[in-house]
């Protein structure tokens, strides 16, 4: 049998489902069984459409998207839009904006998208679980005008717990919660592409959607920068060094291919392979520098009027603070 550590370096590719387009026409997920292929392996697990991760839906900023969910899982089940503003009724979150939709039922989810960014899809109901059974996909918002690159590129870091065949493993154990969170013991990057030239001007769009993993990754292969964190452009480019992922964050670099663009752990193995894009031609580089994406037409926050202190506690040999249990601010939890 393998150790975990051993089995965080049998990673191997794993590829992303065509893109759907989402503009005018509802896409339809069906939430469902799903096999993922990570490298050799075929690992059960819940996904859309057949798929895990889900197919991206892409349109464009201003667009309506229009989502049709028909569930075919033998349990409730709902979509949140991660990141995205959105009226509140659409939120998709379990009990706070609507019941969960039943098995064999369909909802059908429909507002504008406002901002252009990466952003991403995924259950909110039992999310800690179904997230981390792979019940999520990406959402691309393409500005009016998109930046000029080369390749649009997604890039899905996950990790999975293996139970000792090898497979998905279901036991959700209250110790994970109260300690490191529950780590997955096989990393993988899911590309939707994994072929660039040299000298090509690519855009990444990585999404971390661990329910606890924070990734902290540098890539190989690019000179270029962070132009986007969490679907909003940043006002100046970012130097592209080492990069730091927390569970459902989205970071855009736009970057030129300068070799084999490899994405690396860096902390803790300090350089293990996670996922890898092969170069397969040549074109001349681009004199044209990269420049900031435009703003998102987000409002700027108001005028502070109240501050709260907040003392987060917990943890393992935290004690029990009552309600959910293991965490709490100022001594409450839940
Ligand atoms: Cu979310």
């Amino acid at each position: 049998m393998l150790t975990r550590r051993q089995m965080m370096v049998a990673l191997g590719a794993a590829t992303l489902p065509l893109p759907l387009s989402a503009a005018s026409v509802p896409v339809t997920l069906t939430p469902g069984t799903a096999f993922t292929r990570i490298g050799s392996r075929d690992i059960a697990m819940l996904g859309f459409n057949g798929t895990c991760p889900g197919p991206e839906i892409r349109l464009r900023q201003n667009e309506i998207l229009r989502a049709r969910v028909e569930n075919g899982l033998e349990d409730g089940t709902l979509v949140h839009w991660h990141g995205i503003r959105l009226p509140n009724a659409m939120d998709g979150v379990n009990v706070l904006t609507q019941d969960v939709i039943i098995p064999n039922e369909g909802y059908e989810y429909r507002f504008p998208v406002p901002d252009a960014g990466t952003y991403w899809y995924h259950s909110h109901y039992l999310s800690y679980e179904r997230v981390a059974r792979g019940l999520f996909g990406p959402l691309i918002v393409e500005e009016p005008a998109p930046p000029d690159v080369d390749q649009d590129i997604t890039a899905i870091l996950f990790d999975i717990r293996l139970d000792d065949t090898g497979q998905f493993d279901m036991e959700f154990d209250r110790a994970d919660f109260i300690t490191a969170g529950r780590l997955g013991d096989l990393m993988a990057t899911f590309l939707s592409s994994e072929q660039a030239r040299l000298g090509d001007r690519i855009r990444l769009r990585l999404i971390n959607p661990t329910p606890d993993r924070i990734f902290e990754i540098r890539i190989d292969g690019l000179t270029g920068f962070c132009v986007a964190y969490d679907g909003m452009p940043l006002p100046e480019l970012v130097s592209l060094g080492n990069l730091k992922l927390a569970p459902a964050q989205s970071i855009d670099i736009i970057a030129d291919v300068t070799g084999d663009v490899i994405l690396r752990e860096t902390v803790p193995s300090g350089g293990e392979e996670l996922g890898r894009i092969v170069l397969n031609g040549q074109r001349q580089i681009r004199s044209a520098p990269i420049a900031p994406l435009p703003a998102n037409p987000v409002p700027a926050p108001g005028e502070i009027t109240q501050t709260a202190d907040l003392f987060m506690q917990g943890g393992a040999g935290g004690g029990a603070h009552g309600g959910f249990g293991g965490w709490a601010f100022n001594d409450v939890s839940g």
